[in-house]
């Protein structure tokens, strides 16, 4: 693919979007596992499906919806992507990379991403929320690599402010007035899609990482490249391999998520408000 062949094809998936809608969203919603909830909060919704909008990639992962819903809420304009990309599933880089792409070009200059992760700090508690501070990407591979659009973002991005300092202390401030407790850690990406052992936790922990996931990475390092502004959230599904004396299930992640989300729910909302 040519790089000036990916930039129309951005262009004309954001034309249809924008044509279908009419809407300039300028906060992105990428929402991990049981946590798609929040679309029910968006106001005067517009449903596109992932395979009716050009070029865009297409779901294959069976109860994924693969929709992109745009509206608004607290009188914000947002997109939100139903149904993401893992790269376990098989996707390649411009799949994962491409929606972000989409999002920036409609106008997006805030995204918001969460993520269901397995806590490695032995301090935490399944059903904790934690603002994501930075990443670990031990996904060995990038999003960026290949010929590089000088008009979509530099070849060497700056990662020093991967998460937005402003919107982390923003999601500290939504949070203390809600009463709700709010962790701050590193998160370190994985591919997946098996668990980690104990040993690999054991080692993540040594490298500072708080919690561990198999997603986010991709999405953030393309849109820091496009210049949005990131807020990440873990929200702590269980605890991570090891460190509690019984296995791991995607049940128990799904059981816990679906716990926490009224409380994540409120506390996005409060973000966005306050955004
Ligand atoms: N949990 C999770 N590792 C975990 O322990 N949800 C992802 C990765």
């Amino acid at each position: 693919m040519s790089t000036s062949s990916y930039s129309a094809q951005i262009l004309e998936a954001a034309a249809f979007i924008r044509k279908e809608t009419g809407i300039q969203p300028e906060i992105g919603l990428i929402l991990g596992s049981g946590l798609g909830i929040v679309a029910d909060l968006i106001e005067n919704p517009v449903a596109i499906e992932y395979s009716s909008i050009p070029h865009f990639p297409v779901s294959t992962v069976e109860g994924h919806a693969g929709e992109l819903v745009v509206g608004s809420i607290q009188g914000k304009n947002v997109v939100m992507m139903k149904g993401r990309f893992h790269t376990y599933e098989g996707y390649g880089v411009e799949t994962v990379s491409f929606p972000v792409r989409v999002m920036k070009e409609l106008g997006v200059r805030t995204l918001i991403v969460t993520n269901a992760a397995g806590g490695i700090d032995t301090s935490y508690e399944v059903g904790d929320l934690m603002v994501i501070s930075d990443h670990l990407n031990l996904t060995y591979r990038n999003p960026l690599i290949g010929p590089n659009d000088n008009n979509l973002g530099a070849r060497f991005p700056d990662m020093s402010e991967a998460y937005s300092r402003r919107l982390r202390q923003l999601a500290h401030d939504t949070a203390a007035e809600q009463g709700l407790s709010l962790r701050e850690g590193v998160y370190a990406g994985l591919l997946g899609p098996s668990y980690e052992t104990p040993a690999e936790i054991r080692m993540l922990r040594v490298l500072g990482a708080a919690a561990v996931g198999m997603s986010t990475v991709p999405e953030v390092i393309v849109a820091r490249h496009a210049g949005i502004e990131v807020l990440g959230f873990s929200c702590i599904a269980n605890m991570a391999a090891g460190i509690l004396d019984q296995p791991l299930s995607h049940a128990e992640v799904m059981e816990t998520t679906e716990k926490v989300k009224p409380k994540f729910l409120k506390l996005v909302l409060g973000i966005i408000k306050a955004l």
